[in-house]
Protein backbone atom coordinates (compact mmCIF):
# COMPACT_ATOMS: atom_id res chain seq x y z
CA UNK A 1 0.00 0.00 0.00
CA UNK A 2 1.01 3.26 -0.83
CA UNK A 3 0.86 6.34 1.39
CA UNK A 4 1.28 10.00 0.22
CA UNK A 5 2.79 12.23 2.30
CA UNK A 6 0.81 15.67 1.08
CA UNK A 7 -0.10 19.08 1.51
CA UNK A 8 -1.36 21.50 -1.76
CA UNK A 9 1.81 22.17 -3.65
CA UNK A 10 3.26 22.52 -6.24
CA UNK A 11 5.89 19.80 -5.35
CA UNK A 12 3.24 17.38 -3.65
CA UNK A 13 1.18 17.54 -6.87
CA UNK A 14 3.70 16.12 -8.90
CA UNK A 15 3.01 13.10 -7.05
CA UNK A 16 -0.78 13.08 -6.84
CA UNK A 17 -0.99 13.74 -10.34
CA UNK A 18 1.36 10.40 -11.16
CA UNK A 19 -0.48 8.39 -8.75
CA UNK A 20 -3.89 9.48 -10.47
CA UNK A 21 -2.05 8.96 -14.09
CA UNK A 22 -1.17 5.38 -13.17
CA UNK A 23 -4.38 4.73 -11.47
CA UNK A 24 -2.24 3.24 -8.30
CA UNK A 25 -4.10 3.17 -5.20
CA UNK A 26 -2.77 5.05 -2.16
CA UNK A 27 -4.00 7.06 1.05
CA UNK A 28 -3.38 10.51 1.90
CA UNK A 29 -1.51 11.33 5.01
CA UNK A 30 -2.00 14.98 5.25
CA UNK A 31 1.21 17.04 6.74
CA UNK A 32 0.49 20.57 8.10
CA UNK A 33 3.88 22.62 7.18
CA UNK A 34 2.56 25.34 8.86
CA UNK A 35 2.19 23.35 12.11
CA UNK A 36 5.70 21.95 12.01
CA UNK A 37 4.43 18.37 11.42
CA UNK A 38 7.03 18.12 8.41
CA UNK A 39 9.81 18.13 11.71
CA UNK A 40 8.43 15.82 13.96
CA UNK A 41 11.18 12.69 14.49
CA UNK A 42 8.51 10.32 12.94
CA UNK A 43 8.58 12.67 9.78
CA UNK A 44 11.70 13.01 9.42
CA UNK A 45 12.62 9.20 9.80
CA UNK A 46 10.65 8.88 6.53
CA UNK A 47 11.94 11.86 4.85
CA UNK A 48 15.22 13.89 6.57
CA UNK A 49 14.34 16.99 4.77
CA UNK A 50 11.75 17.78 6.35
CA UNK A 51 9.69 18.95 3.53
CA UNK A 52 6.85 17.42 1.61
CA UNK A 53 6.28 14.80 -0.50
CA UNK A 54 7.02 11.95 0.69
CA UNK A 55 5.94 8.27 0.14
CA UNK A 56 6.02 4.86 1.54
CA UNK A 57 5.30 1.78 -0.42
CA UNK A 58 4.92 -1.15 1.70
CA UNK A 59 6.07 -4.25 -0.39
CA UNK A 60 4.67 -7.55 -0.39
CA UNK A 61 6.34 -9.34 2.12
CA UNK A 62 6.55 -6.58 4.24
CA UNK A 63 9.37 -4.35 2.84
CA UNK A 64 8.63 -0.66 3.57
CA UNK A 65 10.28 1.80 0.57
CA UNK A 66 10.54 4.91 2.11
CA UNK A 67 11.04 7.57 -0.79
CA UNK A 68 11.46 11.38 -0.28
CA UNK A 69 12.07 13.98 -2.92
CA UNK A 70 9.56 14.60 -5.42
CA UNK A 71 11.38 13.72 -8.69
CA UNK A 72 12.63 9.96 -6.75
CA UNK A 73 9.23 9.20 -5.94
CA UNK A 74 8.18 10.28 -9.95
CA UNK A 75 11.06 7.89 -10.85
CA UNK A 76 10.13 5.47 -8.74
CA UNK A 77 6.31 5.11 -9.25
CA UNK A 78 7.18 5.01 -12.80
CA UNK A 79 9.35 2.13 -12.59
CA UNK A 80 6.78 0.54 -10.41
CA UNK A 81 3.65 0.76 -13.24
CA UNK A 82 5.92 0.84 -16.11
CA UNK A 83 3.87 4.15 -17.12
CA UNK A 84 4.89 7.06 -18.56
CA UNK A 85 8.60 6.63 -17.94
CA UNK A 86 9.73 4.68 -21.22
CA UNK A 87 11.66 1.37 -20.07
CA UNK A 88 11.44 -0.11 -24.10
CA UNK A 89 14.63 2.30 -24.94
CA UNK A 90 17.21 3.80 -22.52
CA UNK A 91 17.74 6.61 -24.58
CA UNK A 92 14.12 8.22 -24.17
CA UNK A 93 14.50 7.02 -20.53
CA UNK A 94 17.41 8.78 -20.11
CA UNK A 95 16.08 11.76 -21.87
CA UNK A 96 12.94 12.05 -19.63
CA UNK A 97 15.35 11.97 -16.19
CA UNK A 98 17.36 14.87 -17.63
CA UNK A 99 14.16 16.58 -18.00
CA UNK A 100 13.17 15.66 -14.49
CA UNK A 101 16.55 17.21 -13.24
CA UNK A 102 16.27 20.03 -14.96
CA UNK A 103 12.96 20.82 -12.99
CA UNK A 104 14.33 19.19 -9.84
CA UNK A 105 17.47 21.78 -9.97
CA UNK A 106 16.14 24.22 -12.14
CA UNK A 107 12.58 25.45 -12.63
CA UNK A 108 10.86 24.51 -9.12
CA UNK A 109 13.95 26.50 -7.01
CA UNK A 110 14.08 29.36 -9.04
CA UNK A 111 10.64 30.27 -9.47
CA UNK A 112 9.64 29.45 -5.60
CA UNK A 113 12.44 32.01 -4.89
CA UNK A 114 10.92 34.44 -6.91
CA UNK A 115 7.85 34.81 -4.59
CA UNK A 116 10.12 33.97 -1.50
CA UNK A 117 11.78 37.62 -2.80
CA UNK A 118 8.55 39.11 -4.01
CA UNK A 119 7.06 38.82 -0.89
CA UNK A 120 10.13 39.62 1.77
CA UNK A 121 9.89 43.17 -0.61
CA UNK A 122 6.30 43.68 0.75
CA UNK A 123 7.07 43.13 4.48
CA UNK A 124 6.48 46.37 5.68
CA UNK A 125 10.00 48.50 6.87
CA UNK A 126 11.81 46.60 4.38
CA UNK A 127 14.74 48.78 1.96
CA UNK A 128 13.88 47.52 -1.48
CA UNK A 129 17.35 47.63 -2.12
CA UNK A 130 17.71 44.53 0.06
CA UNK A 131 15.77 42.12 -2.32
CA UNK A 132 15.85 43.57 -5.69
CA UNK A 133 19.48 42.18 -6.51
CA UNK A 134 18.07 38.89 -5.66
CA UNK A 135 14.93 39.38 -7.41
CA UNK A 136 16.64 40.18 -10.70
CA UNK A 137 18.77 37.49 -10.30
CA UNK A 138 15.96 34.82 -9.86
CA UNK A 139 13.69 36.55 -12.49
CA UNK A 140 16.41 36.49 -14.73
CA UNK A 141 17.11 32.79 -14.69
CA UNK A 142 13.68 31.88 -14.34
CA UNK A 143 12.99 34.07 -17.66
CA UNK A 144 15.80 31.81 -19.20
CA UNK A 145 14.34 28.91 -18.24
CA UNK A 146 10.88 29.43 -19.03
CA UNK A 147 12.63 29.96 -22.56
CA UNK A 148 14.37 26.26 -22.81
CA UNK A 149 11.03 24.72 -21.51
CA UNK A 150 9.02 27.17 -24.38
CA UNK A 151 12.00 25.97 -27.28
CA UNK A 152 11.26 22.00 -26.17
CA UNK A 153 7.58 22.62 -26.35
CA UNK A 154 8.02 24.27 -29.57
CA UNK A 155 5.95 22.02 -32.14
CA UNK A 156 5.44 19.04 -29.77
CA UNK A 157 2.20 17.86 -27.10
CA UNK A 158 5.04 17.07 -24.20
CA UNK A 159 7.80 17.66 -22.99
CA UNK A 160 9.63 14.32 -24.76
CA UNK A 161 8.05 11.71 -27.04
CA UNK A 162 4.65 11.14 -25.21
CA UNK A 163 3.34 12.52 -21.87
CA UNK A 164 5.48 11.33 -18.75
CA UNK A 165 6.59 12.29 -15.36
CA UNK A 166 8.86 14.95 -17.37
CA UNK A 167 5.49 16.90 -17.91
CA UNK A 168 4.63 15.95 -14.17
CA UNK A 169 7.04 17.19 -13.05
CA UNK A 170 7.04 20.54 -14.65
CA UNK A 171 3.19 21.22 -15.54
CA UNK A 172 2.59 21.73 -11.34
CA UNK A 173 4.75 24.73 -11.30
CA UNK A 174 3.84 26.48 -14.19
CA UNK A 175 0.19 26.14 -13.15
CA UNK A 176 1.07 27.78 -9.93
CA UNK A 177 4.00 29.93 -10.32
CA UNK A 178 3.77 30.87 -14.42
CA UNK A 179 0.74 33.15 -14.11
CA UNK A 180 2.51 35.02 -10.97
CA UNK A 181 5.81 35.47 -12.56
CA UNK A 182 4.60 35.76 -16.49
CA UNK A 183 1.12 36.96 -16.11
CA UNK A 184 -0.94 35.18 -19.25
CA UNK A 185 2.11 33.54 -20.39
CA UNK A 186 1.38 34.80 -23.96
CA UNK A 187 5.43 35.57 -24.38
CA UNK A 188 5.52 31.77 -24.12
CA UNK A 189 2.42 30.12 -26.34
CA UNK A 190 4.17 26.65 -26.44
CA UNK A 191 4.25 26.48 -22.88
CA UNK A 192 0.49 27.95 -22.64
CA UNK A 193 -0.56 25.57 -25.01
CA UNK A 194 0.87 22.56 -23.63
CA UNK A 195 -0.29 23.83 -19.80
CA UNK A 196 -4.22 23.81 -21.05
CA UNK A 197 -3.65 20.49 -22.90
CA UNK A 198 -2.95 18.93 -19.87
CA UNK A 199 -5.02 20.88 -17.59
CA UNK A 200 -7.73 18.90 -19.76
CA UNK A 201 -6.59 15.77 -18.16
CA UNK A 202 -8.86 14.28 -16.07
CA UNK A 203 -6.64 12.53 -13.80
CA UNK A 204 -4.79 16.03 -13.54
CA UNK A 205 -7.68 17.14 -12.32
CA UNK A 206 -8.55 14.95 -9.65
CA UNK A 207 -5.48 15.43 -8.29
CA UNK A 208 -6.11 19.05 -8.11
CA UNK A 209 -8.63 18.86 -5.98
CA UNK A 210 -6.52 16.68 -3.51
CA UNK A 211 -6.66 17.92 -0.44
CA UNK A 212 -7.48 21.80 -1.18
CA UNK A 213 -9.71 22.89 1.48
CA UNK A 214 -7.78 20.12 4.12
CA UNK A 215 -4.93 23.05 5.95
CA UNK A 216 -5.49 26.44 6.33
CA UNK A 217 -2.89 28.57 4.97
CA UNK A 218 -1.89 31.41 6.82
CA UNK A 219 -1.81 34.95 5.30
CA UNK A 220 1.35 35.77 3.49
CA UNK A 221 2.92 32.49 3.51
CA UNK A 222 5.00 31.52 0.53
CA UNK A 223 3.75 28.16 -0.89
N1 LIG B 1 13.21 19.19 -3.48
C1 LIG B 1 12.06 18.89 -2.67
C2 LIG B 1 11.43 20.18 -2.24
C3 LIG B 1 10.25 19.95 -1.32
C4 LIG B 1 9.69 21.26 -0.80
O1 LIG B 1 10.38 22.29 -0.69
N2 LIG B 1 8.40 21.23 -0.45
C5 LIG B 1 7.76 22.39 0.08
C6 LIG B 1 6.34 22.45 -0.42
S1 LIG B 1 6.33 22.68 -2.19
C7 LIG B 1 7.76 22.31 1.59
O2 LIG B 1 7.69 21.23 2.15
N3 LIG B 1 7.86 23.45 2.27
C8 LIG B 1 7.84 23.47 3.69
C9 LIG B 1 8.81 24.43 4.30
O3 LIG B 1 9.46 25.18 3.55
O4 LIG B 1 8.91 24.40 5.53
C10 LIG B 1 11.09 18.02 -3.49
O5 LIG B 1 10.98 18.27 -4.69
O6 LIG B 1 10.48 17.09 -2.93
Amino acid sequence: MITLYYMPSPNTRKVSIALEEMGLAYQVRMVNIFEREAQSPQYLEICPNGRVPAMTDELTGGELVRIFESGAILQYLGRQSGLFYPRESEAKRAWVDGWVFWQMAGLGPMSGQITWFKRAAEKPGRDPAETSLALHRYTKETTRLYGVLERQLSGRAFICDDYSIADMACWPWVEQYGSRDFGDLSQFPAIKAWHARIAQRPAVQRAMKLGVDAIVVPPGAPR
